[in-house]
């Protein structure tokens, strides 16, 4: 019996949905930063076996939204959870459980899918506080399977996979056996850049980026050409994001050229022009131009 089905991973930001789906597939197809709301998009991912194929969705951190980005990623991730097979909620040990984890269990106590507990970062736990915070959790919800993890380390991940198995009901193969994802190149280059942006910047200013790639040209010889424009929202950023003597910004597009020729497997040529947008976060031309469109 061929078994398949979507899941939804969801959670506060910086739980570590990406790096579990990431994990899963063994390849990195969604960025991770040590920052909270790094994914925007839901990013769908294919996995397939002999037995089963899995789509995966990851999604943005559900916070309280401050502009209408934020209100774009969280509603993203809102409809993820409607028609999916199994929703993947992920928390951490060693917190409270606070108002964010809990408007995010009020809002799936009327779901009729099953809802699976995650607990993540396990490594950076005691055994205790892994015991308390199953404990807590489970009273506050019906979970139908409960798994402490290290997404990280990718410890107990199989043990996860297997559970969604048999949680996945009888089905077809939606995707070719060779699909792993639906999103473009275009769109894992942006995000690549962004990823070192945030990576590479502090405070406040990698949270109002964005990258638009203007051109993407493989040559006769293999190089890839690439030209992105950074956007900021303040003048102000501009200058922090180039750097003293441009430094930030060579680093930036030194570890973006990096990851990008591994990708290719080919010689790639970057060019990051930084642009302002004033409060382009908040501008719903700016953001459908952007790619953050329903
Ligand atoms: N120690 C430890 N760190 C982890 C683990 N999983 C993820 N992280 C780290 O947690 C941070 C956030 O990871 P992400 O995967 O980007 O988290 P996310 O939930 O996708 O975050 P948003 O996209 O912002 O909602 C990164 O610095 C990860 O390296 C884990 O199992 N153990
Ligand atoms: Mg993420």
């Amino acid at each position: 019996m061929f078994k398949s089905g979507y899941v939804t991973i969801i959670g506060r930001p910086n739980v570590g949905k990406s790096t579990l789906m990431n994990r899963i597939l063994g390849e990195k197809l969604s960025i991770v930063s040590n920052k909270p709301q790094t994914t925007r998009n839901n990013i769908q991912t294919i996995l397939t076996s002999k037995e089963h194929q899995i789509i995966f969705v990851d999604t943005p951190g559900i916070h309280k939204p401050k502009h209408k980005l934020g209100e774009y990623m969280v509603n993203s991730a809102k409809n993820s959870m409607k028609e999916v097979d199994i929703i993947v909620f992920i928390t951490n040990p060693g917190e409270e459980l606070g108002r964010g984890d809990r408007f995010i269990l009020e809002s799936l106590k009327d779901t009729k899918t099953p809802v699976f507990l995650v607990l993540n970062k396990i490594d950076e736990a005691t055994k205790e506080n892994v015991a308390e915070c199953l404990a807590k959790y489970s009273q506050e919800f019906n979970f139908k399977e409960i798994v402490p993890i290290s997404a990280l380390r990718g410890k107990n991940v199989d043990v996860l996979v297997d559970l969604m198995v048999q949680n996945l009901p009888e089905g077809p193969m939606y995707y070719p056996e060779d699909m792993i994802t639906d999103v473009q190149e275009r769109f894992i280059v942006s995000e690549i850049v962004r990823e070192k942006a945030l990576r590479t910047l502090r405070d406040e200013v990698p949270h109002g980026i964005a990258v638009d790639v203007l051109q993407m040209k493989q040559a006769e010889n293999g190089t890839y050409h690439i030209e992105v424009d950074l956007i900021c929202e303040k003048d102000s950023h501009k200058g922090i994001i180039i750097g003293k003597n441009g430094q930030s910004l060579k680093k930036i597009g030194e570890t973006a050229r990096y990851e990008l020729e591994r990708m290719f497997d080919s010689k790639v040529n970057i060019k990051i022009w930084v642009k302002v947008r004033k409060e382009w976060r908040d501008n719903q031309n700016l953001l459908r131009e952007l790619g953050y469109k329903k």
